[in-house]
């Protein structure tokens, strides 16, 4: 077992580029906390990109997930077990919908939703076959495959990794215009973050995620919301698309959905959509396993209060009248809903990974995004004594 100095030069070394984690080497956590190797506490301010919206070692999860661990953890597809239809359907009743699809990553969900968009388009609205395309955002971030690179705009993201995946449009985000023009005959789905987490936490404008749906619903054209980092109560409704009153065709869920215990994700949508997989004809090893159900039926009982939404709704408030003021001095503009706010640093005070670098030096763990924009996504758990110390030591770090 490495010593703690050992564990801490080699998370130096490797933390030595931009994007790369922070130099911290966590042996514990609890709630919005987390405790590294040398015993240090640290406020966690990014919740695994809202994989941890219900922060570390929740009770109520951990408690889910050890007495499923007793019982059966895993039967792959070929068999049924007694979480899955409780699963899919609550999670469904969540959602508003009637089906759900099962998967493990984000990623993978996202995969499933193309897929799914694109045999619908072909089994029911009689798009030609090999022709379906799909209608993206510019600085989407949907995962990391090779067809999900093929439409990131994001050279990082998608350098190297060629040949790409064909079949689909990319517009700029929040230009309702532009999408219109981008829909065609053999368009079946436009593929959107109701808002765009890695771009910065972009909140669209207001009224684009209705016109979205007037537009694709006039258009025989599913709307695919991937709501798999606003979604779950992040920005204070169970999902993003609820600011606008908006319902899309289908939701593509993951992170929070998992609890930060384990590896849960799902496409959410009518029967009319997923009814056009045939038993068999999509899967996955692990997808809807006991364990992942037994968390995520947790999960949900847990949103279904809306405390959770309440709690992102209030505190978000007073996470973004807190940031607010610091416009016009260290800070040149703040977006975001919820407890979701990407914060645009005055180059001069360094760049983000810089003021992620110094504020780590200050017990607060936040991630930066491109140039001088940081992301702040605490645990929707998280007090506001807790969220008024990080603010302290932003402040501090920017020099207000
Ligand atoms: C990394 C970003 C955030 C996502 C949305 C699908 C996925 C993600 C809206 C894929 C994943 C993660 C991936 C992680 C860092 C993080 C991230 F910086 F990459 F873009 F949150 F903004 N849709 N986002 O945000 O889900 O397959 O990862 O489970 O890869 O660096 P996944």
């Amino acid at each position: 077992m490495s010593t703690s100095a050992e564990l801490i030069a080699a998370a130096e070394a490797h933390s030595a580029h931009n994007y790369h984690p922070l130099p911290v080497v966590v042996a514990s956590a609890e709630g919005a906390w987390m405790t590294d190797v040398e015993g240090r506490r640290h406020l966690d301010m990014l919740a695994g990109y809202s994989a941890l919206n219900f922060g570390h070692g929740h009770p109520r999860l951990i408690a889910a997930a050890k007495a499923q661990l007793d019982r059966v953890t895993l039967t792959s597809r070929a068999f049924h077990h007694d979480r899955f239809a409780a699963f899919c359907t609550e999670l469904a009743a969540l959602c508003g919908m009637d089906a759900v699809l099962p998967m493990n990553t984000g990623a993978e969900a996202v995969e499933t939703a193309v897929k799914t968009a694109r045999k619908w388009g072909y089994r029911v609205k009689g798009v030609p076959d090999g022709q379906a395309r799909i209608v993206v955002a510019a600085n989407n971030f949907h995962g990391r495959t090779t067809t999900i690179v093929s439409f990131s705009t994001d050279e990082e993201a998608r350098a190297d990794y060629g040949p790409y995946t064909p079949g689909f449009d990319i517009v700029p985000y929040g230009d309702l215009a532009a999408l219109e023009a981008a829909v065609g005959d053999t368009t079946v789905a436009v593929l959107l973050e109701p808002v765009q987490g890695e771009a910065g936490v972009l909140v669209p404008p207001p009224g684009y995620l209705a016109g979205v749906r007037e537009l694709t619903r006039s258009r025989n054209v599913l709307f695919v919301a991937d709501e798999i980092q606003s979604g779950l109560g992040r920005t204070g409704r169970t999902f993003a698309c609820e600011h606008e009153d908006v319902v899309p065709d289908m939701y593509v869920l993951g992170k929070a959905l998992g609890g930060g215990v384990v590896p849960v994700s799902a496409v959410v949508s009518s029967d009319e959509v997923l009814g056009v997989f045939r038993p068999g004809e999509h899967g996955s090893t692990f997808g809807g396993n006991p364990l992942a159900c037994a968390v995520a039926l947790e999960v949900v009982a847990m949103l279904r209060t809306g405390e959770y939404q309440q709690r992102a709704s209030e505190l978000g408030e007073h996470l973004h009248h807190e940031l607010g003021l610091l416009v016009g001095g260290a800070v040149r503009e703040v977006r975001g809903r919820g407890l979701w706010a990407g914060v645009d640093i005055d180059p001069a005070r360094g760049t983000g990974r810089e003021i992620s670098e110094r504020l780590m030096a200050e017990r607060v763990l936040v991630k930066d995004t491109h140039g001088s924009t940081i992301r702040i996504a605490p645990p929707l758990v998280i007090s506001k004594e807790d969220l008024d110390w990080g603010l302290d030591r932003l402040r501090a770090v920017l020099g207000e």
